[in-house]
């Protein structure tokens, strides 16, 4: 039986290469993002795959538009069999005494509020049908703090302790909880955090071998893909040329 699954931020990088990824082994997906026009891309290729598609175009950080969104998903979309919580990402790169309220607000209402807002109305039916795994995007960052990372190092550790929390609270449900944590990836994530300064965001994978987005949608496959009794609640995945968020081994 073909199952469902809803990845928010679909509209690129480590989203979209997971769309594609669980499209390729048989999921239906429901797509989220806030560019409507590379929704209606992705949902064309996902569909040559083979898939099902709802696309959804709505900002994570406005409740009501969760609501109105996801919040009322019926028929065969009313039944996911995996949530994955990918929208999010960094805004800034700055000591915190010179960090902007603007990006810390953004980061927060994303990463943290966001995950929140589409977890508190998907999760029920999930509980409700004792059948579910939630797919929370952390980072690295949500386990140790780097210079300069403040802001967004909190928002990623707010979801490393969320996960934590649904992990507990679902328990009695059979609801399944994986926190990926990652270190860097190369997707549009820094183009974003240095606000579109392309040659900044290039410098940050300078020197070594980044992961890249299919690596980590083939990881949260791999995680979703286990039986019903196995659950990896948490994985940090690497480049081999990064120990910690602070160690790299450049060339
Ligand atoms: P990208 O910038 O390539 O993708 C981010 C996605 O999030 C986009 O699809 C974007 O869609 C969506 N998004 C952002 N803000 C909102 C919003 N307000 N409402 C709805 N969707 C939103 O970055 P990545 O693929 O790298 O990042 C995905 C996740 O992985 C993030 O949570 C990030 O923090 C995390 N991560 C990334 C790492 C990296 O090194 N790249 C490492 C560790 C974790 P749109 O703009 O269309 O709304
Ligand atoms: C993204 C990885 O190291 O830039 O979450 O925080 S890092």
């Amino acid at each position: 039986m073909r199952k469902t699954a809803v990845v928010t931020g679909a509209t690129s990088g480590i989203g979209q290469a997971t769309a594609i990824k669980l499209a390729e082994n048989g999921y239906d997906l429901v797509i989220t993002g806030r560019r409507a026009e590379r929704l209606s891309e992705l949902e064309e290729k996902l569909r040559k795959i083979g898939a099902d598609v709802l696309s959804l175009c709505f900002d994570v950080r406005s409740f009501e538009q969760v609501k109105s969104n996801i919040g009322n998903l019926s028929g065969k979309w009313s039944d996911i069999d995996v949530l994955v919580n990918n929208a999010g990402g960094a805004l800034g790169k700055e000591p915190i005494q010179d960090g902007s309220i603007e990006d810390w607000d953004t980061m927060i209402d994303t990463n943290v509020k966001g995950l929140l807002y589409v977890t508190k109305v998907l999760l029920p039916k999930m509980c409700q049908n004792h059948k579910g795994h939630v797919v929370n995007l952390c980072s690295i960052a949500g386990k140790q703090v780097y210079g300069e990372g403040n802001v967004y190092c909190a928002s990623k550790h707010a979801v490393n302790a969320i996960s934590k929390g649904i992990r507990i609270d679902a328990l009695p449900y059979g609801i399944k909880v994986t926190n990926i944590c990652p270190g860097a990836v190369e997707t549009e994530f820094s183009i974003v955090r240095f606000h579109g300064d392309e040659k900044k965001a290039a410098a940050t994978y300078q020197g070594f071998t980044p992961l890249t987005a299919n690596d980590i949608a083939d990881t949260i496959y791999y995680c979703v893909s286990l039986p019903p009794h196995v659950c990896i609640n948490d994985l940090t995945i690497m480049p081999t040329a990064q120990a910690d968020s602070g160690h790299f081994f450049k060339q």
